[in-house]
């Protein structure tokens, strides 16, 4: 059974460690947040993407994203939650931890 969908009840705390590694809070039409990343080239970029679509499908929640050659726009929101939930927090820790090994 997976976890409830909820909104993040202390969002400033909850995304603080998010916010502190580049992630954009608050977009100014939405609760969602969201993340550029440039990798070296293309072939970087789609690894990160590949690694990314993996965990997504797995957890059953997906990024809306954005790509041209070695760039990544990541917007990440919990549409079930209308906002930001920890799931949104899950995989935008993922998408950090997998721009860092590549
Ligand atoms: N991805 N980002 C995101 N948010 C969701 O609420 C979501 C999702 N992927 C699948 C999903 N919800 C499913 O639970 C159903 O809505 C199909």
């Amino acid at each position: 059974m997976s976890a409830p969908i909820v909104r993040l009840a202390n969002r400033t705390a909850s995304l603080a460690p998010l916010v502190a590694r580049g992630w954009r809070d608050q977009l100014p039409t939405r609760d969602a947040i969201a993340k550029e990343y440039q990798f070296k080239d293309f072939n970087h970029a789609w690894r990160f993407m590949s690694a990314v679509a993996l965990a997504a499908e797995k957890a059953d929640h997906h990024p809306e994203w954005f790509n041209v050659y070695n760039r990544v726009q990541v917007t990440l929101s919990t549409h079930d939650a209308d906002g930001c939930s920890e799931r949104d927090v899950k995989l935008a820790t993922f998408c950090d931890e997998v721009a860092e090994k590549l």
